[in-house]
């Protein structure tokens, strides 16, 4: 930590201009801070012919609480890692990392400033008709290639060390899997659903529903996961969808991954109930959400089967029947681990813009209590959904209280 100090704008624009070959000595930089999220500094710096760079530095302490919750700027590492071994699986749809300095713990990536966050456009009643396909393609390539079916157990074993991040998967122990089920200081109730919010803590059949998923979360290291993947970790335009922010990534469920994308379109369709008032756009904007999750497990279970048939290196895993029960099994983890997100999402300390943004806060009660039946449902019945058409049906009998 002895280079560290936390970055003013002029140490980004100088960090900048050092690494990668955007800028000059010459060119006049300008640069502003505007990371907006929970726990990092995020700088633009540009020039004056429009070329520009982020500068990303994880700060010692998670900015969203303050200098009481430490945390490791070895975060910055695993960051940079993850986005590098995605990037060389699937460059289409990762962020370009130009560098990383661990001493003061900062990366240098592509500005996608030209692109949109995906959460704020779905908040917006957007639709990208390539977003599932692009999304599938990220999920099904990064996880099958950095899986056993791909890697010797000697290299496996490598990366599993290598990608060991555990104050960054304790935040996520504690936020997605343990304080929404408890009376948790952490945890952010809107007052109207405390009712439903308590009956979380007092379930006990969801508990151990939970605790199996967290077990898994715990002990299955399937592939190198970005450990994070909301809809504000997207970058995204009619043509481009860029993947962010994998300080979370650490070896663990597929599912994890694949169900907390899932997860968050579905808050994205709890939050249309409130935000939407035209009932014909919201039926649309509904109706394209569940089309964008049926599409993602579609071509998502596609793509990871042609590799699984073709790419496996492992010869126990080109067993035919072992990869059908793998697939069904990733299934029904995924769904699991949407659950969770929709209801940690909602009382849990992180919330987001889909339920926040509701004005209207009888409007924005339902859809905070749509969004936690349909999270038990998930979570208890995941073995039995064994179709996304399946799933699809259940969200759309699921009442708005
Ligand atoms: C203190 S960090 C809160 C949340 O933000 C991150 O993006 C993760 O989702 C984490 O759970
Ligand atoms: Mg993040």
């Amino acid at each position: 930590m002895s280079d560290y100090h936390t970055f003013t704008i002029a140490d980004a624009k100088a960090f900048a201009l050092a690494h990668g070959d955007t800028f000059r000595e010459s060119d006049s930089l300008e640069a502003e801070e505007f990371g907006d999220g929970n726990l990092n500094l995020v700088f633009r710096v540009k020039n004056a012919n429009g070329r520009s760079l982020i500068v990303k530095q994880a700060l010692p302490y998670a900015r969203c609480v303050g200098e009481s919750w430490p945390l490791t700027i070895e975060r910055a590492r695993i960051e940079a890692e993850v986005l590098l071994r995605h990037g060389r699986i699937c460059p289409e749809h990762t962020v370009k990392v130009l560098h990383y300095d661990a001493g003061v713990a900062a990366i240098v990536m592509e500005d996608l400033g030209q692109l949109a966050i995906l959460r704020s456009e779905l908040v917006a009643g957007k639709q990208f008709p390539q977003l599932a396909d692009q999304l599938a393609l990220y999920l099904a390539r990064t996880l099958f290639f950095t899986s056993d079916f791909v890697l010797n157990g000697l290299q496996k074993k490598i990366e599993v060390a290598r990608f060991i991040n555990p104050e960054l998967c304790l935040i996520t122990e504690d936020l997605f899997f343990s304080d929404p089920y408890c009376n948790h200081e952490r945890n952010a109730i809107h007052q109207p659903i405390m009712p439903q919010a308590r009956e979380l803590w007092h379930d006990e059949a969801l508990q151990a529903e939970v605790a199996r998923l967290k077990a898994d979360f715990l002990s299955k290291p399937q592939a190198l996961l970005h450990g994070d993947m909301h809809s504000g970790s997207i970058f995204i335009s009619a043509e481009q969808c860029k993947v962010i922010d994998a300080e979370f990534g650490f070896y663990g469920p597929m599912g994890f991954d694949v169900g907390s994308f899932i997860g968050n379109l579905l808050l994205s369709y709890a939050g249309q109930f409130g935000l939407q008032e035209d009932a014909g756009r919201r039926q649309q904007q509904q109706d394209y959400l569940l089309r964008q999750i049926e599409d993602l497990w579609q071509h998502f279970s596609h793509e990871f089967t042609r590799l699984m048939q073709t790419e496996t290196k492992e010869n126990s895993f080109r067993n035919s029947e072992y990869q059908h029960y793998f697939l069904q099994q990733l299934l029904a983890d995924s769904l699991g681990y949407a659950g969770c997100e929709l209801i940690r999402r909602t009382v849990g300390l992180a919330h987001v813009a889909d339920l926040e943004q509701i004005r209207n806060e009888q409007q924005r009660a339902a859809s905070e209590r749509w969004a936690l039946a349909l999270g038990r449902s998930l979570i208890m019945q995941r073995q039995q959904l064994t179709t996304i058409q399946q799933l699809l049906t259940l969200v759309r009998h699921q009442q708005l209280p």
